[in-house]
């Protein structure tokens, strides 16, 4: 890196102590911007760097509720309101316990390039809790949901912080926090969540998006070198909202996905997933992958150390962070791997995108490649603003133009900036410079 850069990363790692993935993530995007400092110092003078790294707002506060036998609970809720440069705090929630404050500043920090890459007015933010929803019943889910929504509400509405799901976030859990940000403030106030079922208020093609919008992307990487999803064999890791849509979508377009997992081991189906199934067993049944492989002649639990262990053409990792690392890396270049696409957030880790890049292999970061499902949250919040619903192959046609234009927007900056196919540059340089450019027209703000 870069000493101006290296200098104010260093400064971002001391006042934020103890943050591993924050850090991760912010020192991902200054490896990218040099070029842009070199081309425009004014970036510099003016702080901006410091000021990008600098949550305009963060809320931490308690979760108190009551378990089915009655005793309390306490869980610790979080929004971090990172910027709104280009429109109002916009990214999802996540409930795991693995959550704490530098897992929600990674991905709100995130949130901000990627919003800014889809070209929708949406500024960035990320919030969640570290509750299990694992093993809790709908009666928990509701009043833990109710509770976390009974503090948030007060930060939140449709012009000025809109949270959607994440991991452990789906239409269950919005659907809670709607009704209870509903009943607190008595405004019927569609725009101020999205991910919403199709009943009140909900876009057709959201829960498909971050799957179908990861395999777009990585289709528009395939043509580039004449290639497409026909006849390739895939690995897509997790098997939750992103995976799920990502598998439905490689089969559409010929591909066979052979493997996906869960935290409790994965699988390997070489006739293929069967999504329908697949469906079942997790959104219906919300059961482990281990049901899967029982209900499934041929399938297998994977016995190797990990999924990438097998070889394919295409790796989507689409569980978690830190997923993927180099030597699992090297593994998959070895098989013969010709792209990986992030459907999650920063699942790769930095010796594992090197490894990628230095081998050749068509790489898209997250902030690009997973970018359809706040895409199609935002055009959900254009038909909540229009009182309007679009059809499915309308609202996904729109969801394939943005897709297309990142990506495009992606390749044309890295050209531009001398490091053709790099779309981790291309896509932190573009993402970058709208909304540096946004704050500086706002003057010291
Ligand atoms: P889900 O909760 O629907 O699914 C998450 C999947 O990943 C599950 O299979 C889960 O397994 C697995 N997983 C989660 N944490 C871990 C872990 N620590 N170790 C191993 N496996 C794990 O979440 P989503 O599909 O919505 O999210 C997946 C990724 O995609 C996340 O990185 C998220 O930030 C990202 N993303 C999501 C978007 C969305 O619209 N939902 C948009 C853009 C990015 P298990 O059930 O066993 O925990
Ligand atoms: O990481 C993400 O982009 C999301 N979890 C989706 C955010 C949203 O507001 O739809």
């Amino acid at each position: 890196m870069e000493q101006s850069l290296e200098t104010i990363f260093e400064t971002v790692v001391a006042r934020n102590p103890g943050e591993a993935e924050f850090h991760q993530a912010v020192r991902e995007v200054f490896e990218s911007l040099a070029p842009v400092l070199k081309k425009n110092r004014s970036y510099l003078d003016d702080k901006i760097l410091e000021r990008i790294c600098e949550p305009e707002r963060q809320i931490i506060f308690r979760v108190p509720w009551t378990n089915d036998k009655g005793e309390v609970q306490v869980n610790r809720g979080f929004r971090v309101e990172f910027n709104s440069a280009l429109g109002p705090y916009k990214g999802g929630l996540r409930f795991h316990p693995s959550v704490y404050l530098g897992i929600i500043k990674f991905l709100g920090f995130e949130q901000i390039f990627k919003n800014s890459l889809t070209g929708m007015p949406i500024g960035g933010g990320k919030g969640g809790s570290d509750f299990d929803p694992r093993g809790k019943s709908d009666a928990e889910v509701m009043r833990f949901c109710q509770s976390f929504m009974t503090e948030l509400y007060r930060h939140l509405g449709e012009y000025t912080d809109v949270p959607a799901g994440d991991i452990g976030v789906g239409g269950r859990e919005i659907g809670y926090m709607f009704g209870q940000y509903k009943r607190i403030t008595n405004r019927y106030e569609s725009g101020v969540l999205t991910g919403k079922g199709l009943d009140w208020g909900g876009s057709l093609v959201r829960t498909e998006a971050t799957g179908y919008g990861t395999v777009a992307f990585a289709s528009e990487m395939l043509a580039t070198r004449g290639e497409s999803f026909d006849g390739k064999r895939v690995t897509v890791s997790g098997a939750g909202n992103v995976a799920i849509y990502a598998m439905e979508k490689i089969h559409q377009l010929g591909g066979t996905v052979v493997a996906c997992s869960d935290s409790s081991g994965y699988v390997v189906d070489e006739q293929g997933i069967d999504v329908d199934l697949l469906k079942q067993v997790k959104e219906v049944e919300r059961g482990r992958i281990g049901d899967y492989v029982a209900r499934r002649s041929g399938a297998e639990l994977g016995k190797s150390g990990s999924i990438w262990d097998i070889p394919v053409d295409v790796a989507l990792p689409c569980a978690t962070q830190n997923e993927l690392n180099g030597e699992q890396a090297a593994t998959l270049i070895k098989n013969g791997v010709k792209a990986v696409a992030e459907g999650a957030n920063m699942p790769t880790t930095p010796e594992g995108v090197h490894a990628f890049q230095g081998a050749g292999v068509l790489f898209a970061p997250g902030k690009a490649a997973n970018a359809g499902g706040v895409a199609t949250s935002a055009l959900e919040m254009q038909q909540n603003a229009g009182r309007d619903s679009w059809s499915f192959e309308y609202t996904e046609e729109r969801l394939t133009g943005i897709m297309r234009n990142i990506h495009e927007m992606c390749a044309s900056t890295a050209d531009e900036y001398g490091a053709p196919g790099d779309y981790v540059m291309g896509a932190n340089i573009t993402g970058f410079v709208k909304v540096a450019n946004a704050m500086q027209a706002f003057g010291l703000v």
